[in-house]
């Protein structure tokens, strides 16, 4: 793809829009980058802009700056409703992600990621274990480091292991993992995909170059994961907590187990007490980047080494402080309802459990029978509170708090020694803070301060 002197517009300037603006301006292209936010809100980044040659266009979307161009680049954040983008399409101008503008000029073979719960950590983790066996890696997507900012790094004996978002899948045309995994297939983002079988297609994107010398692998125990296989043209790799599989990795006497081929012998990998991470949904994940590491070549013994050494990725089921026997955890990574019921099903009993935030069209009475089982007291936040209530009154007790700041303060206060304090809001941040890390530093020091 020859990007010098092509025009290129560049949608969104959060961290992706930043990394692809600059990438296109080192290859030779115009470049302009167009955001919704106001120039001052801007400062920051439109005088690196401006020196680089690029040029910026704040305060919205204009018709005629995204008519003028040869190719234009969204970002994840953007949906492709936007109208602009709508009727330049009809135009017939060329629209792309981020991801596949990056994944064309990427080097190496690719390991990607997705899924509705536990992308990071198992792409975190995967990252360590090829590290750990000596391998070119480079980590990078949805975890928060833009793809396009490490084109340059690639070599052809990389393997970078991406984590990848239906976001990110949406707007892919050639996006050719040599692996993909898919975790699971949970309903999130329905406000922006609409319904959940077009946000399962999103996700399905990740296989769809693939063809038989690549593998996909599969979490057998996911309904509408597992049904993907029938559409793959790769090699299927299952991982399962639940009973072996013919090609993959799976539980067996305590163990984590592996085997590459129908019939062939079934690897002992690593004891499960050796999983550092506490639930049943960490577990998998490590199944999951074992299955990942073996198909990649990584050794056993690395993948043993690389676990045993691996420390929960931050706002993850991430415990920050026992206060008065009194365990904090912060996962305000738990975005959605199927994260919170994982971040529950974690403990047996006596959770304190704060939920709330910006809804993303959820059905919080999913919840109800894992909240009447172990859960104490709900404790409700931000926009989503009334929703909640009114969903999960009468299931368990529930204390409207608006903020985290109240929910901490009377969630600590009501907690007994031995209780469990947990963030994992099964919403989005965006009404009170400006991403989840940003509500889970907050936490964090709501709880630090009850340390004194
Ligand atoms: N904007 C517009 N027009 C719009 C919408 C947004 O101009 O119609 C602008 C905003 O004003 C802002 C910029 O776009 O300036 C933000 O772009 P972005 O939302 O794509 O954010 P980035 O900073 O580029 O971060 C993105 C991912 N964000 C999203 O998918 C929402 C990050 O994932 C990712 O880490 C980063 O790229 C690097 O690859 C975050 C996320 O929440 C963690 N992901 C979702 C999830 O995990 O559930 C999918």
């Amino acid at each position: 793809m020859e990007l010098k002197g092509k025009k290129v517009l560049v949608v969104g300037l959060g961290k992706s829009g930043l990394a692809a603006a600059l990438f296109l301006r080192r290859q030779g292209a115009q470049v302009t980058v167009s955001d919704v936010r106001s120039a001052e809100s801007l400062a920051k980044e439109i005088p690196t802009l401006l020196e680089e040659g690029i040029m910026v266009e704040a305060g919205g979307h204009g018709l005629l700056t995204f008519r003028r161009q040869d190719l234009i680049v969204v970002s994840p954040g953007v949906s492709l409703d936007t109208p602009a983008l709508v009727q330049v399409r009809s135009f017939g101008v060329p629209v792309i992600g981020e991801l596949e503008l990056a994944a064309r000029f990427l080097k190496g073979r690719i390991l990607a990621i997705t899924g509705s719960n536990g992308k990071t950590t198992t792409t975190a983790l995967t990252g360590e274990i090829l590290k750990e066996a000596g391998f070119r890696t480079l980590v990078a997507g949805n975890i928060g480091v833009p793809v396009a900012g490490l084109i340059e790094q690639s070599t052809d004996d990389t393997w970078p292991v991406l984590e990848v978002s239906s976001f990110q899948l949406e707007t892919t045309e050639r996006f050719h993992p040599h692996i993909a995994v898919i975790l699971n297939i949970t309903p999130d983002h329905l406000d922006r995909h609409g319904t959940f079988e077009s946000y399962a297609l999103a996700k399905e994107r990740i296989f769809a170059e693939q063809n038989k010398d690549d593998s996909l692998v599969l979490n057998a125990d996911n309904e509408r994961t597992a049904e993907a296989a029938s559409r793959s043209a790769a090699r299927v790799f299952w991982f399962s907590l639940e009973h072996p599989v013919e090609q993959g990795a799976w539980l067996e006497d305590g163990s984590v187990v592996y085997r590459t081929a129908p019939g062939a012998p079934v690897e002992t990998v690593l004891p499960l007490s050796a999983i550092p991470l506490k639930g049943a949904h960490n577990a998998e994940n490590v199944l999951a980047a074992v299955c990942a590491a073996r198909l990649a070549g990584a050794p056993v013994e690395a993948i043993r080494r690389a676990v045993e050494a691996f420390k929960a990725v931050e706002h993850r089921l991430e415990h920050v402080a026992t206060i008065n026997g009194v365990e904090f955890y912060n996962d305000s990574k738990a975005t959605n309802v199927d994260a919170t019921a994982k971040a529950v099903a974690a403990f047996s009993s006596g959770i304190h459990l704060i939920l709330g935030g910006k809804d993303k069209g959820s059905n919080y009475t999913q919840l109800a029978p894992l909240l009447r089982q172990r859960v104490r007291a709900v404790y409700t936040i931000g926009s989503a509170a009334a929703k909640i209530e009114s969903q999960l009154r009468g299931v368990v007790s529930i204390l409207s708090c608006q903020t985290l700041e109240r929910a901490v303060n009377a969630a600590a206060g009501a907690a007994g020694a031995g209780e469990v304090v947990l963030l994992a809001p099964a919403c989005s941040s965006f009404d009170q803070f400006e991403n989840y890390e940003h509500r889970g530093r907050v936490f964090k020091q709501l709880v630090a301060q009850r340390k004194g």
